[in-house]
Protein backbone atom coordinates (compact mmCIF):
# COMPACT_ATOMS: atom_id res chain seq x y z
CA UNK A 1 0.00 0.00 0.00
CA UNK A 2 1.73 3.48 -0.69
CA UNK A 3 2.22 5.92 1.80
CA UNK A 4 -0.42 8.22 1.14
CA UNK A 5 -2.67 5.50 1.04
CA UNK A 6 -1.67 4.10 4.32
CA UNK A 7 -1.84 7.58 5.74
CA UNK A 8 -5.33 8.22 4.39
CA UNK A 9 -6.46 5.17 6.59
CA UNK A 10 -5.61 6.28 9.28
CA UNK A 11 -6.83 9.92 8.78
CA UNK A 12 -10.40 7.97 7.57
CA UNK A 13 -10.18 5.28 11.03
CA UNK A 14 -10.01 8.78 13.48
CA UNK A 15 -12.60 11.04 11.82
CA UNK A 16 -15.44 7.75 11.19
CA UNK A 17 -16.19 8.14 15.02
CA UNK A 18 -16.95 11.60 15.00
CA UNK A 19 -19.51 11.81 12.25
CA UNK A 20 -21.25 8.65 13.53
CA UNK A 21 -21.19 10.36 16.78
CA UNK A 22 -22.53 13.97 15.09
CA UNK A 23 -25.51 12.39 13.70
CA UNK A 24 -26.36 9.61 16.56
CA UNK A 25 -26.15 11.88 19.38
CA UNK A 26 -26.79 15.60 17.97
CA UNK A 27 -28.86 14.70 14.59
CA UNK A 28 -31.92 16.77 15.65
CA UNK A 29 -29.93 19.97 16.68
CA UNK A 30 -30.84 23.21 14.24
CA UNK A 31 -27.71 24.71 12.88
CA UNK A 32 -29.48 27.26 10.31
CA UNK A 33 -32.87 28.79 9.68
CA UNK A 34 -33.91 28.78 5.97
CA UNK A 35 -35.29 32.11 4.18
CA UNK A 36 -37.66 32.72 0.99
CA UNK A 37 -34.97 34.45 -0.86
CA UNK A 38 -32.22 31.23 0.30
CA UNK A 39 -34.83 29.38 -1.50
CA UNK A 40 -35.67 31.25 -4.12
CA UNK A 41 -31.93 32.37 -4.86
CA UNK A 42 -30.46 29.57 -5.54
CA UNK A 43 -29.06 28.16 -1.93
CA UNK A 44 -27.57 31.05 -1.24
CA UNK A 45 -25.38 30.56 2.37
CA UNK A 46 -27.71 27.29 3.52
CA UNK A 47 -25.45 25.36 5.59
CA UNK A 48 -25.95 22.08 4.24
CA UNK A 49 -22.79 20.53 2.89
CA UNK A 50 -19.50 19.13 5.55
CA UNK A 51 -16.54 19.16 3.83
CA UNK A 52 -13.03 19.18 6.19
CA UNK A 53 -10.86 19.68 3.06
CA UNK A 54 -11.57 23.49 2.55
CA UNK A 55 -13.47 26.99 3.94
CA UNK A 56 -14.44 29.43 2.51
CA UNK A 57 -14.44 32.35 4.81
CA UNK A 58 -16.31 35.64 3.16
CA UNK A 59 -13.31 38.25 4.21
CA UNK A 60 -10.65 35.35 4.21
CA UNK A 61 -10.78 33.61 1.17
CA UNK A 62 -10.05 29.88 0.73
CA UNK A 63 -8.50 28.05 3.35
CA UNK A 64 -6.86 24.65 2.65
CA UNK A 65 -7.01 22.18 5.61
CA UNK A 66 -7.36 25.58 7.76
CA UNK A 67 -3.97 27.10 5.92
CA UNK A 68 -4.66 30.52 4.18
CA UNK A 69 -4.00 30.31 0.56
CA UNK A 70 -0.81 32.55 0.95
CA UNK A 71 0.47 29.89 4.22
CA UNK A 72 -0.61 26.88 1.68
CA UNK A 73 2.18 28.36 -0.82
CA UNK A 74 4.59 28.99 1.58
CA UNK A 75 4.53 25.59 3.77
CA UNK A 76 4.51 23.30 0.92
CA UNK A 77 7.41 22.03 -0.28
CA UNK A 78 8.83 23.55 -3.25
CA UNK A 79 9.93 22.29 -6.42
CA UNK A 80 14.15 23.15 -6.69
CA UNK A 81 14.58 26.12 -8.86
CA UNK A 82 10.81 26.96 -8.71
CA UNK A 83 8.98 29.61 -6.82
CA UNK A 84 5.75 27.45 -6.69
CA UNK A 85 5.17 24.13 -4.38
CA UNK A 86 4.64 20.77 -6.10
CA UNK A 87 1.10 19.43 -6.83
CA UNK A 88 1.92 16.41 -5.80
CA UNK A 89 2.22 17.81 -2.15
CA UNK A 90 -1.61 19.95 -2.62
CA UNK A 91 -3.14 16.49 -3.50
CA UNK A 92 -1.00 14.98 -0.32
CA UNK A 93 -2.08 17.41 2.11
CA UNK A 94 -6.16 17.67 0.89
CA UNK A 95 -6.38 14.35 1.39
CA UNK A 96 -4.50 13.60 4.52
CA UNK A 97 -4.51 16.97 6.13
CA UNK A 98 -0.74 16.95 7.11
CA UNK A 99 2.06 19.14 5.11
CA UNK A 100 3.67 16.31 2.83
CA UNK A 101 7.70 15.70 3.51
CA UNK A 102 10.01 15.25 0.51
CA UNK A 103 9.84 11.38 0.63
CA UNK A 104 5.94 11.88 0.81
CA UNK A 105 5.58 13.77 -2.16
CA UNK A 106 7.71 11.78 -4.14
CA UNK A 107 5.68 8.87 -3.14
CA UNK A 108 2.39 10.95 -4.25
CA UNK A 109 4.78 11.68 -8.11
CA UNK A 110 5.29 8.05 -8.04
CA UNK A 111 1.80 7.13 -7.83
CA UNK A 112 1.10 9.56 -10.17
CA UNK A 113 3.78 7.95 -12.96
CA UNK A 114 2.38 4.69 -12.58
CA UNK A 115 -0.83 6.12 -13.27
CA UNK A 116 -0.65 8.33 -16.11
CA UNK A 117 -0.97 6.47 -19.62
CA UNK A 118 -4.12 7.53 -21.05
CA UNK A 119 -6.16 4.58 -22.87
CA UNK A 120 -5.77 5.63 -26.85
CA UNK A 121 -9.52 5.61 -27.57
CA UNK A 122 -9.91 8.75 -25.32
CA UNK A 123 -7.54 10.20 -27.87
CA UNK A 124 -9.81 8.76 -30.53
CA UNK A 125 -13.00 10.18 -28.63
CA UNK A 126 -11.50 13.76 -29.08
CA UNK A 127 -9.92 13.58 -32.87
CA UNK A 128 -13.37 12.31 -33.90
CA UNK A 129 -15.43 15.76 -32.52
CA UNK A 130 -15.95 18.55 -34.88
CA UNK A 131 -12.86 21.14 -35.09
CA UNK A 132 -15.00 23.21 -33.38
CA UNK A 133 -15.82 21.52 -30.81
CA UNK A 134 -15.22 23.61 -27.05
CA UNK A 135 -12.16 22.32 -25.35
CA UNK A 136 -14.51 22.04 -22.27
CA UNK A 137 -16.57 19.60 -23.84
CA UNK A 138 -13.53 17.73 -25.23
CA UNK A 139 -12.22 17.35 -21.61
CA UNK A 140 -15.26 16.32 -20.47
CA UNK A 141 -16.57 13.70 -22.90
CA UNK A 142 -12.81 12.25 -22.79
CA UNK A 143 -13.25 11.79 -19.01
CA UNK A 144 -16.66 10.25 -19.38
CA UNK A 145 -15.17 8.00 -21.68
CA UNK A 146 -12.93 6.57 -19.30
CA UNK A 147 -15.84 5.42 -17.10
CA UNK A 148 -15.07 1.59 -18.15
CA UNK A 149 -11.93 1.77 -16.25
CA UNK A 150 -13.49 2.62 -13.02
CA UNK A 151 -12.26 0.27 -10.28
CA UNK A 152 -15.24 0.97 -7.88
CA UNK A 153 -17.77 0.38 -11.09
CA UNK A 154 -15.97 -2.49 -12.00
CA UNK A 155 -15.70 -3.91 -8.03
CA UNK A 156 -19.12 -2.28 -6.68
CA UNK A 157 -21.41 -5.77 -6.66
CA UNK A 158 -18.40 -7.59 -4.39
CA UNK A 159 -17.22 -4.32 -1.92
CA UNK A 160 -18.38 -3.75 1.27
CA UNK A 161 -20.07 -0.13 2.05
CA UNK A 162 -16.80 0.34 4.55
CA UNK A 163 -14.09 -0.10 1.61
CA UNK A 164 -16.56 2.46 -1.00
CA UNK A 165 -13.60 4.96 -0.01
CA UNK A 166 -10.74 2.23 -1.35
CA UNK A 167 -12.22 2.07 -5.03
CA UNK A 168 -12.83 5.75 -4.65
CA UNK A 169 -9.22 6.95 -3.82
CA UNK A 170 -8.04 4.16 -6.50
CA UNK A 171 -10.16 5.80 -9.21
CA UNK A 172 -9.27 9.46 -7.97
CA UNK A 173 -5.48 8.92 -8.30
CA UNK A 174 -5.81 6.85 -11.83
CA UNK A 175 -8.05 9.86 -13.24
CA UNK A 176 -6.16 13.20 -11.43
CA UNK A 177 -2.73 11.53 -13.10
CA UNK A 178 -4.60 11.47 -16.54
CA UNK A 179 -5.71 15.20 -17.15
CA UNK A 180 -2.55 16.59 -17.64
CA UNK A 181 -2.00 14.16 -20.28
CA UNK A 182 -5.93 14.92 -21.77
CA UNK A 183 -5.82 18.65 -21.12
CA UNK A 184 -2.44 19.01 -23.51
CA UNK A 185 -3.36 16.53 -25.50
CA UNK A 186 -6.19 18.70 -26.22
CA UNK A 187 -4.38 21.95 -26.87
CA UNK A 188 -2.16 20.55 -28.72
CA UNK A 189 -4.36 18.31 -31.25
CA UNK A 190 -6.77 21.84 -31.26
CA UNK A 191 -4.22 24.59 -31.68
CA UNK A 192 -1.09 23.19 -33.13
CA UNK A 193 -1.85 20.63 -36.04
CA UNK A 194 -1.53 17.61 -33.81
CA UNK A 195 1.61 18.08 -32.90
CA UNK A 196 1.93 16.02 -29.59
CA UNK A 197 4.62 16.25 -27.13
CA UNK A 198 4.87 13.11 -25.50
CA UNK A 199 4.79 13.22 -21.43
CA UNK A 200 8.27 13.22 -19.59
CA UNK A 201 8.06 10.67 -15.89
CA UNK A 202 10.74 12.73 -14.52
CA UNK A 203 8.81 15.66 -14.45
CA UNK A 204 6.85 17.05 -11.61
CA UNK A 205 2.95 17.49 -11.97
CA UNK A 206 3.54 21.31 -13.19
CA UNK A 207 6.56 20.96 -15.19
CA UNK A 208 4.93 17.48 -17.40
CA UNK A 209 2.10 19.74 -17.63
CA UNK A 210 4.00 22.75 -19.05
CA UNK A 211 6.56 20.43 -21.23
CA UNK A 212 3.42 18.82 -23.00
CA UNK A 213 2.23 22.07 -23.84
CA UNK A 214 5.00 22.96 -25.03
CA UNK A 215 5.46 25.83 -23.30
CA UNK A 216 9.08 27.08 -21.56
CA UNK A 217 9.68 27.86 -17.79
CA UNK A 218 8.90 29.69 -16.03
CA UNK A 219 5.17 28.47 -17.21
CA UNK A 220 6.05 25.23 -14.99
CA UNK A 221 5.37 27.41 -11.96
CA UNK A 222 2.18 29.11 -13.78
CA UNK A 223 0.65 25.62 -14.11
CA UNK A 224 1.34 24.71 -10.30
CA UNK A 225 0.78 27.98 -9.19
CA UNK A 226 -2.62 27.67 -10.95
CA UNK A 227 -3.79 24.43 -10.34
CA UNK A 228 -3.28 25.17 -6.69
CA UNK A 229 -5.45 27.70 -6.43
CA UNK A 230 -7.89 26.58 -8.30
CA UNK A 231 -8.11 23.20 -6.23
CA UNK A 232 -11.04 23.77 -4.18
CA UNK A 233 -13.42 26.23 -2.68
CA UNK A 234 -15.40 24.09 0.13
CA UNK A 235 -18.63 22.24 -1.34
CA UNK A 236 -21.01 24.68 -2.71
CA UNK A 237 -19.07 26.10 -5.86
CA UNK A 238 -21.37 24.92 -9.01
CA UNK A 239 -18.28 22.45 -10.29
CA UNK A 240 -17.90 20.68 -6.38
CA UNK A 241 -21.43 20.37 -6.06
CA UNK A 242 -22.39 18.91 -9.25
CA UNK A 243 -19.37 16.63 -8.33
CA UNK A 244 -20.66 15.94 -5.21
CA UNK A 245 -24.17 15.67 -6.22
CA UNK A 246 -23.33 12.97 -9.08
CA UNK A 247 -21.33 10.81 -6.54
CA UNK A 248 -23.79 10.86 -4.03
CA UNK A 249 -25.83 8.04 -6.15
CA UNK A 250 -22.65 5.94 -6.29
CA UNK A 251 -21.44 7.31 -9.24
CA UNK A 252 -18.00 6.72 -10.21
CA UNK A 253 -15.24 9.34 -10.09
CA UNK A 254 -15.68 9.35 -14.02
CA UNK A 255 -19.42 10.51 -13.65
CA UNK A 256 -18.69 12.86 -11.45
CA UNK A 257 -15.21 14.77 -12.42
CA UNK A 258 -17.47 15.11 -15.53
CA UNK A 259 -20.40 16.55 -14.33
CA UNK A 260 -18.09 18.64 -12.42
CA UNK A 261 -16.22 19.78 -15.53
CA UNK A 262 -19.38 20.75 -17.34
CA UNK A 263 -20.74 23.09 -14.14
CA UNK A 264 -17.65 24.62 -14.38
CA UNK A 265 -18.13 25.67 -17.76
CA UNK A 266 -20.92 28.12 -17.56
CA UNK A 267 -20.04 32.10 -17.98
CA UNK A 268 -21.13 32.73 -14.33
CA UNK A 269 -18.47 30.72 -12.88
CA UNK A 270 -15.13 28.71 -14.31
CA UNK A 271 -15.69 29.96 -17.75
CA UNK A 272 -15.33 34.01 -16.25
CA UNK A 273 -11.52 33.10 -17.32
CA UNK A 274 -12.04 33.31 -20.88
CA UNK A 275 -14.78 35.77 -20.58
CA UNK A 276 -12.44 38.11 -19.53
CA UNK A 277 -9.93 37.97 -21.84
CA UNK A 278 -12.46 37.93 -24.46
CA UNK A 279 -14.33 41.43 -23.42
CA UNK A 280 -10.00 42.61 -22.64
CA UNK A 281 -9.30 42.00 -26.36
CA UNK A 282 -12.63 43.90 -27.54
CA UNK A 283 -11.65 46.73 -25.05
CA UNK A 284 -7.93 46.89 -26.76
CA UNK A 285 -9.04 46.07 -30.46
CA UNK A 286 -11.38 49.56 -30.18
CA UNK A 287 -8.38 51.16 -28.86
CA UNK A 288 -5.97 50.09 -31.31
CA UNK A 289 -4.12 48.33 -28.49
CA UNK A 290 -2.95 51.61 -26.84
CA UNK A 291 -3.23 52.26 -22.84
CA UNK A 292 -7.05 53.91 -22.47
CA UNK A 293 -7.49 56.11 -19.79
CA UNK A 294 -9.08 55.60 -16.78
CA UNK A 295 -12.46 57.87 -18.17
CA UNK A 296 -12.15 55.76 -21.41
CA UNK A 297 -11.96 52.67 -19.01
CA UNK A 298 -14.82 53.33 -17.42
CA UNK A 299 -17.46 54.34 -20.15
CA UNK A 300 -16.79 50.77 -21.37
CA UNK A 301 -17.62 49.10 -18.24
CA UNK A 302 -20.42 51.44 -17.95
CA UNK A 303 -21.35 50.27 -21.79
CA UNK A 304 -21.41 46.26 -20.84
CA UNK A 305 -23.64 47.50 -17.64
CA UNK A 306 -25.74 49.03 -20.03
CA UNK A 307 -26.45 46.24 -22.36
CA UNK A 308 -27.49 44.06 -19.34
CA UNK A 309 -24.15 41.88 -18.79
CA UNK A 310 -21.98 41.30 -15.93
CA UNK A 311 -18.10 42.21 -15.85
CA UNK A 312 -16.62 39.41 -15.89
CA UNK A 313 -14.45 38.60 -12.85
CA UNK A 314 -16.11 40.72 -10.43
CA UNK A 315 -17.90 39.83 -7.81
CA UNK A 316 -18.83 36.13 -5.93
CA UNK A 317 -21.37 34.38 -4.49
CA UNK A 318 -19.82 34.43 -0.66
CA UNK A 319 -16.48 36.47 -1.06
CA UNK A 320 -16.91 40.01 0.23
CA UNK A 321 -13.36 41.63 -0.20
CA UNK A 322 -10.61 40.71 -3.51
CA UNK A 323 -10.24 37.30 -3.86
CA UNK A 324 -6.95 36.22 -2.44
CA UNK A 325 -6.42 33.82 -5.49
CA UNK A 326 -6.23 37.20 -7.43
CA UNK A 327 -4.01 38.88 -5.16
CA UNK A 328 -1.14 35.94 -5.49
CA UNK A 329 -2.16 36.14 -9.22
CA UNK A 330 -1.81 39.60 -9.64
CA UNK A 331 1.27 39.82 -7.13
CA UNK A 332 3.08 36.85 -9.64
CA UNK A 333 2.32 39.33 -12.25
CA UNK A 334 3.96 41.72 -10.81
CA UNK A 335 6.77 40.73 -10.35
CA UNK A 336 7.24 38.87 -13.81
CA UNK A 337 4.85 40.98 -16.06
CA UNK A 338 4.74 44.28 -14.92
CA UNK A 339 4.84 46.57 -18.09
CA UNK A 340 2.57 43.95 -20.36
CA UNK A 341 -0.14 45.74 -21.79
CA UNK A 342 -2.74 43.53 -20.69
CA UNK A 343 -2.01 43.35 -16.72
CA UNK A 344 -2.37 47.36 -17.14
CA UNK A 345 -6.08 46.85 -18.53
CA UNK A 346 -6.26 44.49 -15.62
CA UNK A 347 -4.97 46.86 -13.13
CA UNK A 348 -6.84 49.97 -14.47
CA UNK A 349 -10.05 47.62 -14.46
CA UNK A 350 -9.08 46.51 -10.76
CA UNK A 351 -8.99 50.66 -9.90
CA UNK A 352 -12.70 51.26 -11.86
CA UNK A 353 -14.95 48.55 -11.69
CA UNK A 354 -15.56 48.05 -7.70
CA UNK A 355 -16.33 51.96 -7.63
CA UNK A 356 -18.75 51.51 -10.70
CA UNK A 357 -20.42 48.25 -9.13
CA UNK A 358 -20.72 50.12 -5.80
CA UNK A 359 -22.19 52.80 -7.02
CA UNK A 360 -24.38 50.65 -9.13
CA UNK A 361 -25.63 49.04 -5.59
CA UNK A 362 -26.72 45.38 -7.37
CA UNK A 363 -23.59 43.21 -6.88
CA UNK A 364 -22.65 41.89 -3.08
CA UNK A 365 -19.16 41.88 -3.85
CA UNK A 366 -17.61 44.43 -5.96
CA UNK A 367 -13.96 42.85 -6.20
CA UNK A 368 -12.27 41.00 -8.50
CA UNK A 369 -12.70 37.62 -8.41
CA UNK A 370 -10.14 34.53 -9.31
CA UNK A 371 -10.61 34.97 -13.33
CA UNK A 372 -10.49 38.26 -13.45
CA UNK A 373 -6.39 37.97 -13.33
CA UNK A 374 -5.51 34.60 -14.69
CA UNK A 375 -5.89 34.67 -18.16
CA UNK A 376 -3.58 37.72 -18.42
CA UNK A 377 -0.73 35.49 -17.69
CA UNK A 378 -2.09 32.70 -19.52
CA UNK A 379 -1.58 34.99 -22.04
CA UNK A 380 1.79 36.78 -21.66
CA UNK A 381 2.94 33.08 -21.63
CA UNK A 382 1.64 32.72 -24.98
CA UNK A 383 -1.33 30.33 -24.52
CA UNK A 384 -3.50 33.07 -26.23
CA UNK A 385 -6.50 30.73 -27.22
CA UNK A 386 -8.75 31.62 -24.74
CA UNK A 387 -11.42 28.91 -24.87
CA UNK A 388 -8.43 26.35 -23.61
CA UNK A 389 -8.39 28.66 -20.06
CA UNK A 390 -11.13 26.72 -18.13
CA UNK A 391 -9.77 23.27 -18.94
CA UNK A 392 -7.00 24.77 -17.08
CA UNK A 393 -9.31 25.50 -14.42
CA UNK A 394 -10.90 22.03 -14.16
CA UNK A 395 -7.54 20.10 -14.00
CA UNK A 396 -7.16 22.18 -11.25
CA UNK A 397 -10.56 21.84 -9.95
CA UNK A 398 -10.49 18.16 -10.09
CA UNK A 399 -7.94 17.73 -7.18
CA UNK A 400 -10.40 18.99 -4.65
CA UNK A 401 -13.36 17.77 -5.79
CA UNK A 402 -11.50 14.15 -6.39
CA UNK A 403 -9.93 14.56 -2.50
CA UNK A 404 -13.66 14.96 -1.58
CA UNK A 405 -15.46 12.25 -3.03
CA UNK A 406 -12.37 9.96 -1.43
CA UNK A 407 -13.95 11.49 1.53
CA UNK A 408 -17.09 11.68 0.63
CA UNK A 409 -17.51 7.43 0.46
CA UNK A 410 -14.89 7.08 3.33
CA UNK A 411 -17.84 9.31 5.71
CA UNK A 412 -20.63 7.12 3.79
CA UNK A 413 -22.08 10.35 2.96
CA UNK A 414 -25.88 9.85 1.80
CA UNK A 415 -27.59 10.46 -1.67
CA UNK A 416 -28.38 14.33 -2.06
CA UNK A 417 -32.42 14.98 -1.92
CA UNK A 418 -33.12 18.52 -1.35
CA UNK A 419 -37.03 19.41 -0.65
CA UNK A 420 -38.53 21.56 -3.42
CA UNK A 421 -41.72 23.68 -2.37
CA UNK A 422 -44.56 25.18 -5.05
CA UNK A 423 -44.40 28.86 -5.41
CA UNK A 424 -48.24 28.54 -3.91
CA UNK A 425 -46.47 26.58 -0.86
CA UNK A 426 -44.42 30.21 -0.56
CA UNK A 427 -47.33 32.59 -0.58
CA UNK A 428 -48.36 30.50 1.94
CA UNK A 429 -46.21 30.53 4.04
CA UNK A 430 -45.52 34.26 3.50
CA UNK A 431 -49.13 34.69 4.39
CA UNK A 432 -49.71 36.02 0.91
N1 LIG B 1 -21.18 42.72 -12.96
C1 LIG B 1 -22.44 43.20 -13.01
N2 LIG B 1 -23.41 42.84 -12.17
C2 LIG B 1 -23.09 41.98 -11.20
C3 LIG B 1 -21.80 41.45 -11.05
C4 LIG B 1 -20.82 41.85 -12.00
N3 LIG B 1 -19.59 41.37 -11.97
N4 LIG B 1 -21.78 40.62 -10.00
C5 LIG B 1 -23.03 40.61 -9.51
N5 LIG B 1 -23.82 41.42 -10.24
C6 LIG B 1 -25.27 41.60 -10.12
C7 LIG B 1 -25.94 40.26 -10.32
O1 LIG B 1 -26.05 39.94 -11.70
C8 LIG B 1 -27.25 40.46 -9.63
O2 LIG B 1 -28.08 41.21 -10.47
P1 LIG B 1 -29.67 40.89 -10.58
O3 LIG B 1 -30.18 41.15 -9.21
O4 LIG B 1 -30.12 41.86 -11.62
O5 LIG B 1 -29.77 39.46 -10.99
C9 LIG B 1 -26.87 41.33 -8.44
O6 LIG B 1 -25.62 41.96 -8.80
C10 LIG B 1 -26.68 40.57 -7.14
O7 LIG B 1 -25.77 39.51 -7.36
P2 LIG B 1 -24.87 38.95 -6.15
O8 LIG B 1 -25.79 38.42 -5.11
O9 LIG B 1 -23.87 39.97 -5.76
O10 LIG B 1 -24.06 37.80 -6.88
P3 LIG B 1 -24.50 36.29 -7.12
O11 LIG B 1 -24.15 35.52 -5.90
O12 LIG B 1 -25.89 36.20 -7.62
O13 LIG B 1 -23.56 35.90 -8.32
C11 LIG B 1 -21.55 35.85 -9.54
C12 LIG B 1 -22.18 35.75 -8.15
C13 LIG B 1 -20.09 35.43 -9.42
C14 LIG B 1 -22.27 34.87 -10.47
C15 LIG B 1 -21.68 37.30 -10.07
O14 LIG B 1 -20.94 38.15 -9.23
C16 LIG B 1 -21.21 37.45 -11.49
O15 LIG B 1 -21.99 37.22 -12.41
N6 LIG B 1 -19.92 37.84 -11.72
C17 LIG B 1 -19.37 37.93 -13.05
C18 LIG B 1 -19.02 36.53 -13.59
C19 LIG B 1 -17.83 35.98 -12.86
O16 LIG B 1 -16.80 36.61 -12.69
N7 LIG B 1 -17.95 34.70 -12.43
C20 LIG B 1 -16.85 33.98 -11.78
C21 LIG B 1 -17.01 33.96 -10.26
C22 LIG B 1 -15.89 33.21 -9.59
C23 LIG B 1 -15.96 31.77 -9.92
O17 LIG B 1 -16.86 31.04 -9.57
N8 LIG B 1 -15.06 31.33 -10.72
O18 LIG B 1 -15.16 30.11 -11.22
Amino acid sequence: MSHLKEKLLKKIEEQRPRTTRLLKDFGEKVIDEVTISQVIGGMRDIKSLVTDISYLDPNEGIRYRDHTLDDTLKLLPKVPGGEMPYVEGLVYLLLTGEIPTDEEIKDVAEEFNKRKNVPKYVFDVIRAMPEDTHPMVMFSSAILSMQRESVFNQKYNELKKGDYWDATYEDALNLLAKLPEIGAFIYRHKFRNGDIIPSEPKLDFGANFAHMMGIDKPYDDVSRMYFIIHADHESGNASAHAGHLTASTLSDMYYSISSMTNALAGPLHGLANQEVLSWLQGVMVKLNHQKPTEELMKNFVLETLKSGHVIPGFGHAVLRKTDPRYTIQREFCLKHLPNDILFEYTSLLFKVVPPILLEQGKAKNPWPNVDAQSGVIQWYYGLKEYDFYTVLFAIGRAIGVASNLVWDRALNYPLERPKSLTTKMLEDAAGI
